[in-house]
């Protein structure tokens, strides 16, 4: 029975973490910051859980031991994690298919993919085991988290796609089956994961290109799903690299606007990550949060310390601040 002093969890006392991509340290530090202690189970505090929005892999110096330090917490049951768009990729990138006799990997393995999860493979070499143990439990993680007081997702709550993902896997995880049939491309699957971990994207006019930062020129570019009655380019566009002047008046067409995925105001509020935010911590709508602040790029690993409330408040925000990699 419960003791009437022993701390009570509600609900809705969450410590929402942003994409992770490897840097342990710079999650530990945070962890601290926040009031987490360690015991041999791993991370947990008294009164509060945890929700990562995935991303933990890829990229950083510390892999490894990020993934270990949130696995730990998730089993512990003082976490809980979405999957990330590269969470994804590691899966797809071991899935093997046959289909007539013929193997190939879910996601090929070319110049591009190598790249992406180079880092992670390296710092995994001397430990297969442990990788395997890890990619089975990337299958575990759920493609989103709802309760009564708020929704986490890695890029994108898409209702339409969300309520009948719930319909085949009512606890938000999928089969071996539903990781497959994303190779067709036109498939449910494919639309569920690249809309819900990666988000929505929108073709420039005919024969237009942009030159991201990264030197790579796209003919997409990303756009936001909590606009209300947007009107232009500039009312959707979410990316770090701007769209040139002569686009960002472009008026939205019938067609373009009905493809926005739409996040009213009075909905519950959602957290996401993956956008590679930089600057000061904020939120984008009353009830829309963004918790990925580059911390891999030396930005910053942000959490929102969520109580319940319905309108999200700028002073809920925790963050350590990456100098140098070192630090990660
Ligand atoms: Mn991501």
């Amino acid at each position: 029975m419960l003791s009437s002093n022993q701390p009570h969890v509600t609900s809705a006392r969450y410590d929402i973490i942003g994409d992770v991509h490897g840097c342990a340290k710079t999650l530990v530090k945070l962890l601290q910051a926040m009031g987490y202690q360690n015991n041999d189970q791993g991370y947990y505090h008294p009164t509060r859980k945890t929700i990562f929005v995935g991303d933990i892999v890829d990229r950083g110096p510390r892999i490894r031991e990020a993934l270990h330090i949130v696995r730990d917490m998730c089993q512990a049951q003082q976490a809980e994690c979405v999957l990330g768009n590269h969470e994804f990729y590691a899966i797809a990138y071991f899935t093997l298919l046959n289909n007539g006799g013929s193997l190939r990997y879910l996601r090929p393995h070319s110049a591009h993919h190598d790249r992406l999860i180079a880092e992670t493979l390296e710092q995994f070499e001397q430990h297969p085991k442990d990788w395997e143990m890890m990619l089975d439990w990337f299958k575990t993680l759920p493609l989103y988290i709802e309760k009564k007081s708020f929704r986490v997702v890695h890029a994108c709550w898409d209702s339409v796609l969300i309520d009948r993902l719930k319909e085949q896997f009512a606890a938000g995880h999928v089969d071996d089956a539903f990781v497959a049939a994303t190779e067709n491309h036109s498939s449910f699957a494919a639309a569920v994961f690249s809309r819900l971990t990666r988000g929505t994207s929108m073709h420039l006019p005919p024969g237009v290109l942009i030159k991201g930062r990264d030197g790579i020129d796209r003919s997409l570019f990303r756009t936001r799903f909590w606009s209300q009655s947007p009107q232009t380019y500039a009312d959707v566009v979410f990316q770090p690299d701007p769209l040139p002047d002569y686009l960002i008046d472009t008026p939205l067409s019938d067609a373009e606007r009905a493809r926005l995925v739409h996040y009213g105001d009075n909905e519950r509020p959602v957290f996401i990550g993956h956008y590679w935010l930089q600057g000061t911590p904020k939120i984008l709508r009353p009830n829309v949060a963004c918790l990925d602040y580059s911390a891999v790029k030396y930005g910053k690993l942000v959490a929102y310390r969520f109580d319940g409330e319905q309108k999200l408040d700028n002073r809920k925000f925790c963050w350590v601040s990456v100098e140098r990699e070192e630090a990660q």
